[in-house]
Order: C-alpha cells, then structure tokens, then sequence
C-alpha cells in the first residue's frame, strides 16, 4: 500500500495517532503538503462521507474520521502557510448559521493566510448579525462564508440581505463555497464569488480585493 493510500485509510478508519505518525513521515519524506492534504487527508474523510451516504457507516466515525483529518491538517499548517511582510486584506470567514461544518472552512482559511489574507475566524454555526459586526469592527473589505448543508445554504442570502440592508454591500466582497454551493447559486444570491475548493477560494479572494483597489 502507497503511503497516501495508508494515510487516506487511517483517516476513513478514524485513527487520528496513526495519522499524525504518517503525516510527519511523509513531510519528513519531502512530499508536497498540499499533496498529503488532499490525496492523503481529504480523500479519506470524503470516502468515508460516500459511505455515510450509503448508510454503511454513521456520525461517530464521521466525527472521529474528521478529528483524525483535523490532527493532520494541524502538522501541515505551518508548512502550507507562509508569512507575506505586506498583509493583502482582511477577511472575516465563518460556516453559517445552524452548520457545524468547518474543515473545509479551515482549508479556506489556511490557503487565505498563505496568500497573505489576515483571516477572523468566527468559526461555525454563526449568525448573520456576527458576521455583520465582525465587519464593521475589523473593517474588512472581504467577507468568505461556508455551507455544507442544502438547509444551511440560504444563511448565505440572508447575511447578503442584511449586509444590503444596513448599507455596506457595497463595501464588502462576498465569496461563497461548500459542497453543496454551485456558482450558479452564487450568482443568484448576488455574491461577489465562488470557489470549488480552498486553492481556488484564495485566488478568488485575491481577484477581488486586487479589483477593488
Ligand atoms: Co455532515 N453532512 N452532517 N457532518 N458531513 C455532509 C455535508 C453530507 C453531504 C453527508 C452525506 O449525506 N453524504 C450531508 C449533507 C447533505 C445535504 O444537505 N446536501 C451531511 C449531513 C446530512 C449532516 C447531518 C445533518 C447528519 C445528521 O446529524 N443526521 C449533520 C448536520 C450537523 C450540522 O451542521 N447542523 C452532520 C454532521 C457532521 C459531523 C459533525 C459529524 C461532521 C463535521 C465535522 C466538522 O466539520 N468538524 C460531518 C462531516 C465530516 C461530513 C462530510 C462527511 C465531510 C465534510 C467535509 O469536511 N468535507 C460530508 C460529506 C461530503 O462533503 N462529501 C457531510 C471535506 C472538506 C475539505 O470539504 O467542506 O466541501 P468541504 O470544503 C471544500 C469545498 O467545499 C470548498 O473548499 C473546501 C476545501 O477544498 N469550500 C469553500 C468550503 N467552504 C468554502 C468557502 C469558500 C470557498 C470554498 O469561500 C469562502
């Protein structure tokens, strides 16, 4: 078995020890961490997430399949994210209201910090008027939502609708994503971006934050 092959098992099996021993193994190897990250660390939580799906395995090993992904992605940090001596904007990032989703919201911030983003993480389960306040009080000209659930995703048009209402759309850049986001559903809630995945949520951010200048 490959080393990534092993490494996306133990995270499908929930094993987060073993995880932390082979993913230091394979940074000691010289493997590229995004690598590590996304052959290695995601493609087992995702397997895992096809066979919730199909009912062959159940929220306690999601859990402890997910710590073990977050154990990993912990002791990749600081070898995914670099220091920039000129801080590109700030962004106020958060999982919406009513979804406890956030690795892959972490992803996103980890590949923002990396492109030289200073990020306020106001974690999951946020309410529209949190995000609202972080902005005013960071001042950031860039706002990153995450939703993983079909029911959670219309949080995402409700903190639009807000940012509308008390008049500062117009100040902030909006980029969405998560699994169940389309770019389609993006436009149609009229945010600014979308991003599949956190490499692409970081050159997104960076395109417009460099358009607003
Ligand atoms: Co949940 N869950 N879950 N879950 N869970 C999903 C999302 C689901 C698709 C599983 C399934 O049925 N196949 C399903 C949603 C179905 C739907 O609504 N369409 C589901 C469900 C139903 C539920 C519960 C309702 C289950 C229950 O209780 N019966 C429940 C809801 C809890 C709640 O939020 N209120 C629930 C709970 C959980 C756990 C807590 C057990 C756990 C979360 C742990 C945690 O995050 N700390 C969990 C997990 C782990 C999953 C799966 C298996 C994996 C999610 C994940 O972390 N993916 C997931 C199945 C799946 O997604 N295939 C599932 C890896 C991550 C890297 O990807 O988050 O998509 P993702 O992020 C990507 C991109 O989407 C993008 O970049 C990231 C990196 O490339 N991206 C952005 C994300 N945010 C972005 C923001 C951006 C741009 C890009 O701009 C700002």
């Amino acid at each position: 078995m490959s080393d990534m092959i092993l490494l996306a098992s133990l995270v499908e099996k929930g094993n987060h020890i073993e995880t932390a021993k082979v993913t230091r193994e394979l940074l000691d190897q010289g493997v590229n961490p995004n690598q590590i990250l996304y052959e290695g660390l995601q493609k087992g939580l995702l397997t895992l997430g096809e066979r919730f799906k199909r009912n062959e395995a159940y929220i306690p090993e999601v859990l402890l399949s997910a710590r073990a992904m977050k154990t990993g992605m912990e002791i990749l940090k600081p070898f995914l994210v670099r220091n920039e001596s000129e801080p590109k904007a700030r962004v106020v990032l958060g999982t919406v209201k009513n979804d406890l989703h956030d690795i892959g919201k972490n992803m996103v911030g980890m590949m923002l910090e990396n492109a030289g983003f200073i990020v306020f993480d106001l974690g999951i389960n946020v309410p529209e008027e949190k995000f609202l306040s972080a902005l005013r009080k960071e001042e950031a000209p860039l706002l990153g939502m995450s939703a993983l659930l079909s029911t959670t995703m219309p949080e995402l048009k409700r903190v639009i609708e807000l940012l509308k209402k008390e008049g500062i759309r117009d100040k902030v850049k909006v980029l969405v994503g998560g699994a169940p986001v389309t770019e389609k559903y993006a436009m149609d809630i009229e945010a600014d971006g979308y991003a599949p995945d956190a490499i692409r949520a970081a050159e997104k951010a960076a395109e417009l934050i460099d358009g607003k200048k």
